[in-house]
């Protein structure tokens, strides 16, 4: 099933300079951008995405630092993307996520912030990947094309 889901390079991503090599993971990965700004978002906003957190001990770190400066938002799609991202995107926790994925190999420097610092948020399900995609972007701010590798498998 191919699906849309809504990645983000958090702001300790952005300052860490970290933007090209987080989106070159996804883009070698075979997932199809199509969608894809630069944002600094505000607390409000911050709310509607992370409405399901705002009650927790963690969410006025949170709110801090994913309002702290720009973010990178992009919306990649591809067969099972949801699940595949989050495959390359590692655990939550970065120092239990394994090496090869993005917070695994490069979250490890930030792990004095409790956490909160593991560069990339990824839509965690269905449900959740409509919602943000929705949140994120407007209709026109997506666009359709057929990559090479589309491209080719049509042609065999
Ligand atoms: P996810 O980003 O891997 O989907 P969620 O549980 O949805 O993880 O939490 C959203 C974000 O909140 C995490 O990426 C992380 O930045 C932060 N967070 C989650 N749990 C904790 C925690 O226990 N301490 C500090 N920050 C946390
Ligand atoms: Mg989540």
């Amino acid at each position: 099933m191919i699906e849309k889901t809504l990645v983000l390079v958090k702001p300790d991503g952005v300052v860490r300079g970290l933007i090209g090599e987080i989106i070159r993971r996804f883009e070698v990965a075979g997932l199809k951008i199509v969608g894809m700004k630069m944002n600094h978002i505000t607390p409000d906003f911050a709310k509607k995405h992370y409405f399901a957190h705002t009650e927790k001990d963690f969410y006025p770190e949170l709110e801090k630092r994913i309002t702290s400066g720009p973010v990178i938002a992009m919306i990649l799609e591809g067969i099972k993307a949801i699940e595949v991202v989050r495959k390359i995107v590692g655990l939550t926790d970065s120092s239990k996520s394994g090496p090869g994925t993005i917070r695994g190999d490069f979250g490890h420097v930030n792990l004095g912030y409790k956490g909160t610092k593991n560069l990339v948020h990824a839509s965690g399900n269905l449900d959740e990947a409509k919602k943000e995609v929705e949140l994120w972007f407007k209709k026109e701010e997506l666009f359709g094309y057929k990559t090479l590798y589309e491209k080719h498998i049509e042609e065999d």
